[in-house]
């Protein structure tokens, strides 16, 4: 019997294997412990109808709210969910993944099931959609023994050992960097994780326990996930990747040849997607690569996330394409300069001009990436992004994510409000936030119709179009009505804030006044915190 089932929850790409899992799995290998993998999201994904894949797709996903599509989900795949249930009497422990607050919500409703039927198994849950206490909330407490916040190889094992050693110890996992033990009453003791700062100490994933065969099937294009780096070396206003996978590391370039080459000869792949945040953190690094992958003739495409850097030169961009690069996707997000300030992005409209034309004239097709409605945009700043569109349009290939801002909990626009004139109509409640000129929500949208139809116009391409908890028959009829699924649609999307009133309710009136002390808290310990913030760098606050 293996220790451990790792299962990757949906929904998640269907494209590639998931690469967190994929980590983990190799990781647990290296260290001797027994393990099986089961691609749970990838299982429903092939047993689901035409209707049921809507599931999968980006506009149901960032329209209807995470508990409700989670719910659906498991209701929808009785069968499926109960071999998987049975299957999981096989194994100790199960260590679901999350990378995103559905897959959260569902794995808390799996683990619920799991735990009435067998209360000793020990449940997990890790992965970003867990990262931040906000991101926790749906998933009933009681239900998860674990949570592992953060890189989750090295807590892992941790744990996994621990539990081997004290199966009957009730403060077990306590005190292991890492792990938030839900059995502990006070989890003020948590203590974050400390990243891996040396990746090339890492195993790199073989996917051996995956059949490679089932992802993207009857399509030629069968990439497999890489990494060549963790974290990000800017620090954007409104962005809580950086906080999750600081600091910045690079793996080895070797290594990565290496890893490609193994790919070929085991599974003759011709395409890798680098899932890092970024591929051009350091320039000497990405030359460096790009060289050994020249050189090493490995005929392998790839795509991968790139920041404008007013640094970025034609000769390095040529490069880029004779490695093998297919595509950049850029996270341009405005063209004002004013709210690229506010983003604290590091480039201007004409920095961002100059990359995306060296970009196209270098032959890599360049895709973007747009929020609209940032805290302080205004129409003028707002019609800046779309000349910028009109005046670049030949260099641009796609327009991937058109996005109305959604604030994250954790980021630094949601820890400091007052500093971007962010103000809450309800305290607790970051998704009722409007700006010093009384941006609504209404207008965040209309601003998103506007940019598509605009692209429209323009002939480029538009993939994602991403607003939240939009109700789908009041505030857009029209244009919701057009991309969402007809299954879905009967999805009450007014339910959740019903449920959030409930669950403010529930926690009463001893959270608004902690959340009216820390507000006013905040407003002192500003410049501390900044202070602190800027100083430990790599080191994370869960539940912040
Ligand atoms: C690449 C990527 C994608 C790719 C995925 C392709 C693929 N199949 O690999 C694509 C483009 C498809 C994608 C899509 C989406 N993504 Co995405 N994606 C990422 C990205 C940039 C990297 C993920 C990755 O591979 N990381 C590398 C691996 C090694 O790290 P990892 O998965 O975090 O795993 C580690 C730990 O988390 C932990 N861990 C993970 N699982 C488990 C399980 C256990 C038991 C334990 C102990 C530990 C553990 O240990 C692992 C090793 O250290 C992240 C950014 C980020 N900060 O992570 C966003 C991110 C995960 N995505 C996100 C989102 C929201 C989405 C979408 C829902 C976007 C959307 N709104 O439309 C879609 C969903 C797609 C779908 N159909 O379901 C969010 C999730 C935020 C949240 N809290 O909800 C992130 C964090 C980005 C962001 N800030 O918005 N994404
Ligand atoms: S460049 Fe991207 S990943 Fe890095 S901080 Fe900005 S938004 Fe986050």
């Amino acid at each position: 019997m293996a220790e451990i089932l790792l299962v990757s929850c949906p929904p998640w790409g269907v494209v590639m294997p998931p690469l967190g899992v994929a980590c983990l799995a190799e990781y647990l290998h290296a260290e001797g412990i027994t393990l099986q993998v089961q691609d749970l999201n990838l299982d429903l994904y092939e047993r689901a109808t035409a209707s049921q894949r809507s599931f999968w797709d980006f506009d149901t996903i960032n329209r209807i709210p995470a508990p409700q599509i989670a719910a659906r989900l498991h209701d929808a795949f009785g069968t499926v969910m109960e071999e998987f249930i049975q299957r999981t009497q096989s194994f100790p422990v199960i260590g679901f993944s999350a990378n995103n607050l559905i897959s959260a919500a569902f794995a808390g409703i799996v683990a619920t099931r799991i735990k009435q039927q067998y209360p000793d198994k020990v449940l997990i849950v890790g992965g970003p959609g867990i990262f931040y206490s906000w991101d926790r909330q749906w998933i009933s407490p009681g239900a998860i023994d674990f949570f592992i916040i953060g890189e989750g190889e090295v807590a892992l094992v941790k744990l996994l050992r621990s539990l081997r050693s004290s199966a009957t110890d009730t403060r077990r996992g306590e005190a292991i960097p890492g792990v938030l033990a839900m059995r502990e009453k006070d989890t003020s003791r948590f203590v974050p994780v400390q990243s891996i700062l040396d990746l090339n100490k890492l195993p790199f994933p073989t996917f051996v326990d995956f059949d490679l065969q089932r992802y993207n099937p009857g399509v030629a294009y069968h990439p497999l996930p890489i990494l060549s780096s963790r974290g990000c070396i800017n620090r954007c206003s409104y962005c809580i990747d950086w906080h999750m996978c600081a600091p910045y590391r690079v793996r080895d370039p070797k290594r990565i040849i290496e890893e490609i080459q193994h790919h070929i000869a085991a599974y003759h792949i011709r395409y890798v997607e680098f899932n890092d945040l970024l591929c051009n953190g350091s320039l000497n690094y990405l030359e460096r690569l790009c060289d050994l992958l020249i050189e090493s003739r490995l005929d392998i495409g790839w795509v991968s996330y790139a920041a404008i850097r007013p640094d970025m030169t034609a000769e390095l961009l040529v490069k880029v394409r004779q490695a093998g690069c297919v595509s950049l996707c850029y996270g341009l997000e405005s063209a004002s300069d004013r709210v690229l300030k506010r983003m604290n992005k590091r480039y201007t409209r004409a920095d961002a001009g100059r990359v995306l034309r060296l970009t196209h004239q270098a032959g890599v097709p360049v895709r973007i990436n747009i929020i609209v409605g940032f805290p302080g945009e205004t129409e003028d700043d707002f019609q800046e992004t779309l000349s910028f569109l009109e005046e670049n349009k030949t260099y641009i290939h796609e327009v991937t994510n058109v996005s109305a801002f959604v604030l994250m909990p954790s980021s630094d626009l949601a820890t400091f409000p007052h500093r971007f004139g962010v103000r809450y109509k309800v305290p607790t409640d970051p998704a009722t936030w409007t700006d010093e000129n009384g941006l609504t929500e209404e207008e965040r949208i209309d601003r998103v119709i506007r940019t598509c139809e605009r692209l429209r116009e323009l002939g480029i391409g538009n993939l994602i179009i991403n607003y939240n908890k939009c109700d789908t028959r009041r505030r857009c009829d029209s244009f919701a009505a057009a991309v969402i699924p007809a299954a879905l649609l009967d999805i009450d999307p007014v339910a959740p804030v019903r449920c959030e009133g409930r669950f403010r309710r529930r926690n009463g009136i001893f959270k608004m006044v902690m959340a009216l002390g820390l507000f006013v808290f905040s407003l002192a310990a500003d410049a501390f915190l900044t202070f602190i913030k800027r100083w430990r760098g790599s080191i994370i606050f869960p539940g912040s």
